[in-house]
């Protein structure tokens, strides 16, 4: 084995790897590598929120410590370690809430300005999207233009942003159990703002020091993520840039081509990226890119800005997060776009290496290094066309050392919740019945979210691959969002094909009567609310019990490295799902809070946390938790005839 073959399993970022040592480029890989991380931080043991510290709470070596140790264990200011590892994870819940609630903000002041007319080159696509959510806020109707209502819509939406009291509108579209819940329990989220303010607050030297009433502060701030900012942010996108339906793609580094200009647009949010799409299909455009030698223009994706103009126009996906630098190893991008979220500052230095242009687009994420072509939303088309006319100029710069690796797989993407609904239960009867009664008769045992980053402290995409692998095996219906659908896509398991080769027979079974994958591709990050939605259609359309805890339904996120996922993980347990996490656990400093963490959660929110880097043993502890829920469903027995059925059809085939 090389060493680039024990840092990912994906052939194509080998190959990049192995030619990045040879162009003396250093990656991400090299510097985790190269920095082991910190172990006081990596336990959250370590506070630096005031001035009398940093405060590292260290544990004896090798042995547990005396209870006088443990009472004498404290910062500065007496802070604990419990304190102290409560504090530090909700503030990571604060930061990933942030990001994407600062997302969906954006896209509803771009929302807002398209309605207003503002934002020339924009268009309200989903009519239907936009009319269901105005009933649903009671928005008048009547006999306005859609613009009309897009403005009320579009200004009730960002009032939920710092909406100082009652509760967030979107929290009423959970099962009424969980709303009840939130409420007897104190986590139904205000304003998103306020939520995240008030984490700042609390966790600020000497304010809030009782670990679990800290904890329930970061379940009412990442629940204002899921049911709130993401949430706002996937529907107005929805309606602006149309919901998506499936559609096939291509992903993996041999998408970009040899003979056109490459333009890879990496970040999260889809505003200036729709617009790049219209700009490179534009024809003055594809005829500059003639006239500098290039056959066309070539988009491809990276990160969720990549999901999402993949979802809407089946650009093709270069890669995940851990291949933005291996991208530029190409030699053969002539523009990296970016926008903001999981953009290594790396990028300029490795871009240096070959001919490759970094442009930053927003206001909010610069890079020393890079160029700036600011995003203007009222003239989008412009900024788009300049980035585009960037990349273009840059071609004929193109060295000589350039390999585009081969590795290149089909995927279907595009399921959104309603998509789900219309396959499963046909155009003129959506519903998820169908769904519901195939885990009622037991062919699908259960469905499980598998999502989140890459990390370079794991063999690249081999978690996300094992443990999805394993559990389409045992007939859990997998749906994917973020970077972790792209390491399935790239281990072909996003095609319709897969159910045959990898999935149980009784999956396998449902998956080929409907024509889909055995895994489902939701969307980028801010999608996880398509979860909650379809989470949610489930209970409602009965049969399940009443709550999503009631569910035989588990989430992962194998492979996290970033606080949005912390945050994702937290509103999916605040939501009543069981989840369990890879790579480390940023709590181990404190036995305490991540016992509550991993068991007090269930008996306030019926879902809770796990940690295990193991992907086959997190595999199994997610199938453990269908089956239980299975089992008090009263289900457990009609999965047990199912799977005697099949040994009996097998046993006469034989004959
Ligand atoms: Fe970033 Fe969204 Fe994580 Fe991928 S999955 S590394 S957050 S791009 Ni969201
Ligand atoms: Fe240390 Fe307390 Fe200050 Fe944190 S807040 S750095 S524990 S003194």
């Amino acid at each position: 084995m090389t060493d680039a073959e024990t840092r990912s399993i994906d052939k194509a970022s080998i190959e990049m790897l192995e030619k990045a040592a040879s162009d003396g480029v250093n990656t991400a890989f090299d510097r985790a590598e190269e920095m082991s991380p910190c172990p006081i931080g990596m336990v959250g043991s370590c506070c630096k929120h005031c001035g009398m510290g940093p405060c590292r709470l260290t544990l004896p070596r090798g042995r547990t410590e005396t209870p006088g140790e443990k009472q004498k264990r404290r910062g500065v200011c007496g802070a604990t370690a419990e304190t102290i590892a409560a504090r530090n994870f909700i503030r990571m819940i604060a930061g990933g809430a942030s990001a994407h609630s600062d997302h969906g903000r954006g896209v509803a002041e771009l929302f807002l300005a398209v309605a207003k007319g503002e934002a020339p080159g924009y268009t309200l696509k989903d009519e239907q999207k936009l009319l269901q959510l105005a009933l649903e806020w009671g928005v008048e109707i009547g006999t306005r233009s859609n613009e009309e209502i897009a403005i009320d819509i579009g200004e009730i939406a960002l009032k939920e942003f710092g909406r100082q009291g009652g509760e967030l509108l979107f929290l009423r579209r959970a099962p009424l159990k969980r709303q009840e819940l939130w409420r007897q329990q104190g986590v139904a989220p205000r304003g998103i703002d306020r939520e995240v303010v008030e984490i700042m607050h609390r966790t600020h030297m000497g304010v809030d020091q009782d670990y679990q009433n800290l904890l329930k502060q970061g379940t009412r701030a990442a629940l204002a993520d899921g049911w709130g900012g993401s949430m706002i942010a996937t529907e107005l996108q929805d309606i602006l840039f149309g919901t998506p339906t499936p559609l096939l793609s291509q992903v993996n580094l041999g998408v970009l081509k040899k003979d056109e200009v490459n333009i890879i647009i990496h970040g999260h949010e889809p505003l200036l990226s729709e617009m790049i799409v219209a700009a490179a299909e534009d024809p003055e455009m594809v005829e500059l890119a003639k006239s500098k030698g290039a056959k066309g223009i070539n988009l491809a994706g990276i990160c969720c800005t990549a999901n999402e103009i993949l979802m809407r126009h089946g650009v093709p996906l270069a890669g995940n997060f851990l291949q933005q630098e291996l991208a530029l190893v190409t030699g053969a991008v002539d523009a990296m776009v970016v926008d903001v979220q999981c953009i290594f500052q790396s990028l300029p230095d490795v871009a240096q290496c070959y001919h490759t242009k970094i442009i930053t687009t927003s206001p909010k994420a610069k890079i020393a290094g890079a160029i700036h072509i600011e995003f203007d939303e009222h003239k989008a088309m412009e900024s788009a066309k300049e980035v585009v006319k960037t990349a273009i100029e840059n071609f004929p710069r193109r060295g000589s050392n350039i390999r585009i690796p081969e590795e290149r797989h089909d995927l279907i993407a595009g399921f959104s919740h309603e998509t789900i609904n219309y396959l499963l239960g046909g155009l003129f009867r959506a519903s998820y019945r169908p769904l519901n009664d195939n885990i009622i008769n037991g062919r699908i045992r259960g469905v499980a979210g598998v999502v989140g980053c890459n990390n370079p402290r794991v063999t690249h995409d081999y978690v996300h691959v094992a443990m999805i692998k394993e559990l389409i095996k045992n007939d859990v219906l997998v749906v994917q969002t973020g970077c972790s659908a792209m390491a399935a896509a790239k281990a072909g398991l996003l095609v319709p094909e897969a159910a045959a080769k990898y999935a149980g027979e009784g999956l396998a079974s449902v998956c080929e009567t409907v024509g889909i994958p055995p895994v489902l591709h939701l969307g980028a990050c801010v999608d996880n609310s398509r979860i909650l939605m379809a989470v949610t259609a489930m209970v409602k359309d009965g049969g399940l019990g009443d709550d999503i805890s009631d569910l035989p339904v588990a989430g992962a996120a194998p492979e996290w490295m970033s606080e949005k996922a912390i945050s994702i993980g937290q509103y999916f347990v605040g939501s009543g799902v069981f989840t369990v996490f890879g790579v480390n656990w940023p709590t181990l400093g404190s036995d305490e809070v991540t016992k509550f963490l991993f068991e007090g959660s269930e008996a306030m929110y019926g879902g809770m946390w796990a940690f295990e880097p193991d992907p086959i043993k997190a595999a199994h502890l997610m199938i453990e938790h269908i089956d239980k829920k299975r089992k008090a469903l009263g289900i457990d027995k009609a999965r047990e005839r199912i799977l005697y059925d099949m040994e009996m059809r097998r046993e006469l085939d034989a004959v």
